[in-house]
C-alpha cells in the first residue's frame, strides 16, 4: 500500500468562529491553521479563503495572500484551492485561484443539495470550462464526488479530454444531499472508480473519523479538518486543524499505515515534482 496522503481542509465556507473560535479568516489564522496541520502530518492543505470578518471570498489576491503565508510558514505542503467556492457564487468568480497555478485544485463533477435551501451548482458546462483551464494551466484537479452519478460525469469527461490520467478522485460523504456516510455506499464509490485511480475520502462531521478509517485500512487517503468536522470527538472541539491530522496520524498508524511526506504525496499523485 502506498503511504497515507492526509489533507487538511482548514477553513471551508461555511462554518465561523460561532461554530468554532479556531476557525481562521485572516492571513495569519490561515498561516497558522495551515502550520499546525503540516506540523502534525498533513501534506496537502485544501484551501478556502475569507475576508477578515469571515465572508467566504475567491478573490484571487486573497488566495496569493494566504498562499505566500503558508509557503513561508510550510515550504514544501501541497496547496489546493477550492474552486467550489461557496454556495451561490458565480463561475468566474470561483475558478479565480487556478490562475496562480497552484499545483492542484478542486473540481466539483455535479450539483447537489447542500443542506437546507442551498444547491450547489456544477452543470457539465462549468465542469469542462474548468478542467479546461486546469490542463491549460497545468493543475491537477482533485475531482469532488458527492454522490455516485459525479464519478460517472467525471469518467465521461476524462473520455472527451476534459480531465487527464491519473485521475485523483475525493469522496466526500455525509452532506445533507449527497451520498451517506456508509461502509456500503464507501465500498459502491469505490468499486465505482478506475483501477489506475487514486482517491481520499471526507468524512462530514461525525463521520470524518469513522470515513477516515475506511480510507486508511482500503489503500485510499483521507481529508480531515474544520471545513468537514469541528468536533475532535463527541463534544469536544478541536482546538486546531492539526489536532484533527493528529487523530488521523494516529489511527493511521494503529492501523499500519504511513504517513506520506508531500514529497511523496507529489509521487503518488503524479504531480510535477518541479513546482
Ligand atoms: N463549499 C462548498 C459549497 C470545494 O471546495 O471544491 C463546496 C466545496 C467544494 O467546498
Ligand atoms: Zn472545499
Amino acid at each position: 500500500m502506498d503511504k497515507l496522503i492526509i489533507t487538511a481542509a482548514i477553513c471551508g465556507a461555511e462554518v465561523t468562529k460561532a461554530h468554532n473560535p479556531a476557525i481562521p479568516y485572516t492571513v495569519e489564522e490561515i498561516g497558522r491553521e495551515a502550520k499546525s496541520a503540516w506540523d502534525a502530518g498533513a501534506a496537502i492543505i485544501h484551501l478556502h479563503v475569507r475576508t477578515d470578518d469571515g465572508t467566504p471570498t475567491q478573490c484571487e489576491a486573497r488566495f496569493a495572500q494566504c498562499i505566500a503565508e503558508i509557503k513561508r510558514l510550510c515550504p514544501e505542503v501541497i496547496i489546493q484551492p477550492s474552486t467550489g467556492g461557496a454556495v451561490g457564487m458565480s463561475d468566474a468568480e470561483r475558478i479565480q485561484p487556478v490562475q496562480l497555478r497552484p499545483e492542484m485544485a478542486t473540481l466539483d463533477c455535479g450539483t447537489c443539495n447542500f443542506g437546507g435551501d442551498d444547491i450547489f451548482v456544477n452543470t457539465e458546462n462549468t465542469i469542462k470550462a474548468f478542467g479546461e483551464k486546469m490542463i491549460a494551466l497545468g493543475v491537477k484537479p482533485e475531482v469532488e464526488v458527492f454522490d455516485k452519478g459525479m464519478i460517472d460525469t467525471a469518467l465521461r469527461l476524462n473520455k472527451q479530454g476534459f480531465i487527464l490520467d491519473p485521475m485523483h478522485f475525493n469522496f466526500v460523504m455525509g452532506v445533507n444531499g449527497g451520498i451517506a456516510a456508509t461502509t456500503r455506499d464507501f465500498a459502491f464509490l469505490r468499486d465505482s472508480i478506475p483501477a489506475h485511480a487514486t482517491f481520499t475520502v471526507s468524512g462530514i462531521g461525525r463521520a470524518q473519523f469513522p470515513m477516515a478509517v475506511l480510507g486508511i485500512i482500503s489503500g485510499g487517503h483521507v481529508r480531515v479538518g474544520f471545513e468537514d468536522n469541528i468536533y475532535l470527538s463527541k463534544g469536544v472541539l478541536a482546538k486546531s486543524n492539526g489536532a484533527l491530522v493528529e487523530k488521523a496520524v494516529r489511527l493511521a498508524h494503529e492501523l499500519g499505515r504511513e504517513i506520506a511526506s508531500p514529497t511523496e504525496a507529489r509521487a503518488i499523485l503524479g504531480l510535477n515534482q518541479s513546482k
